[in-house]
């Protein structure tokens, strides 16, 4: 009798607690770097609302911004997902090249920028194996991925000039992420490159302790660059995807039910993010999507609204690139031989849309 009592008691609980909620925190923290302005910000709201409403607020994704969680130290943000401290991130991949050298490849100087079509190109290697593959070696560093988002390809402002050829770069002082693929790539190519984290650009720019900095123009123009940085290099060097990823140990605390709405909402919002980093500058697919949504943002036009802020922006020649590009060529060839099967891999995954 006593032991069906125990039984009967102990079925009871479980019944209770049958949604695992009992090992559910009450939050879940997802890093970010700028603001939530940004389409990177916008990207990773739209992920936490989704979760948030799909799973009846079982599943509650709190974005903190302007790496408040890493206290600005961007580049300790996988450490800190890879061991729990951060639940859930949009992070991007220049932030955990230092962690996943593998990551570098995105940040290949005129690697996708070259393709005929550069954002067909991303699509192709992110959707493709050469994706699958970089995927892989994140997870087997200890992250799990849930999507590819998009930063955006970057471009160059700065106070000073503009830039048409190498020997403009002389002298400049440029703010770039604290990785050594940045730091060989610009100083190859002439300039004076400054390893910083975001959080201390503006004030770096605002003194002219730097006269420039490289971010997709989605990043930098909500914080307002163009009141220290008149001059803007239109060159897409490179591009920066973002991965929207989970902590393992907080993804296996998950339902089976509630992984496949996370696993669906962080591709969903991983699309939005896209869409919201490429309206204006690809071939009006991220227009029609967001109008589709009806979730179009206020500037839609960059070109126009660059120039209403007083910005110059620089076109450079095929010619003028190619300038550049050479003196990039031997970091890009000593880059390539660090991971070169995923560099084959993206090359043959490009070339199939080319
Ligand atoms: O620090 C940057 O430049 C930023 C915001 O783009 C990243 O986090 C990589």
């Amino acid at each position: 009798m006593k032991k069906f009592a125990v039984v009967l008691l102990a079925l009871l609980a479980v019944g209770i607690t049958v949604p695992a909620m009992a090992a559910y925190k009450s939050e879940y923290k997802l890093d970010i770097v700028p603001s939530i302005t940004t389409a990177w910000g916008q990207g990773a709201q739209y992920f936490a609302d989704l979760v948030r409403t799909r799973t009846d607020g079982r599943v509650n994704i709190k974005v903190y911004p302007n790496a408040q969680l890493t206290t600005g130290k961007q580049t300790n943000a996988f450490m800190m997902i890879r061991n729990g401290a951060i639940d859930f991130a949009c992070q991007s991949s220049i932030n955990w090249s230092p962690q996943v050298v593998e990551l570098n490849l995105f940040a290949m100087p005129f690697f996708v920028a070259e393709q005929p079509d550069r954002y067909a190109a991303m699509d192709a290697i992110t959707g493709g194996k050469s994706g699958a593959m970089i995927k892989t070696a994140v997870e087997l560093k200890g992250v799990k991925v849930l999507a590819y988002g998009e930063n955006g390809f970057r471009e160059l402002t700065n106070s000073k000039r503009e830039i048409h050829t190498p020997e403009d770069f002389k002298g400049l002082k440029l703010r770039v992420v604290g990785s050594k693929l940045f730091l060989d790539t610009y100083k190859a190519m002439g300039a004076n490159p400054i390893a910083m984290n975001w959080s201390d650009t503006m004030t770096a720019l605002q003194q002219g302790v730097v006269d420039g900095q490289e971010n997709p123009i989605n990043t930098f123009y909500p914080v307002k660059v163009y009141e220290y940085n008149k001059y803007m290099l239109d060159w897409h060097c490179v591009i920066d995807p973002t991965l929207f990823s989970v902590n393992p140990g907080v993804w296996k605390s998950f339902t089976k039910e509630d992984q496949a709405i996370i696993e669906e909402a962080a591709k969903e919002a991983a699309k939005f993010q896209i869409a919201l980093a490429r309206i204006g500058l690809d071939d009006g697919w991220a227009y029609d999507y967001l109008a589709k949504m009806n979730k179009l943002p206020e500037v839609t036009d960059w070109y126009k609204e660059l120039a209403k802020v007083g910005m110059v922006v620089t076109k450079l020649t095929p010619e003028q690139t190619a300038a550049f590009a050479a003196l990039a060529k031997p970091v890009r060839d000593e880059w390539y031989s660090k991971f070169p099967q995923i560099m084959d891999q993206a090359v043959a995954d490009m070339a199939a849309v080319a």
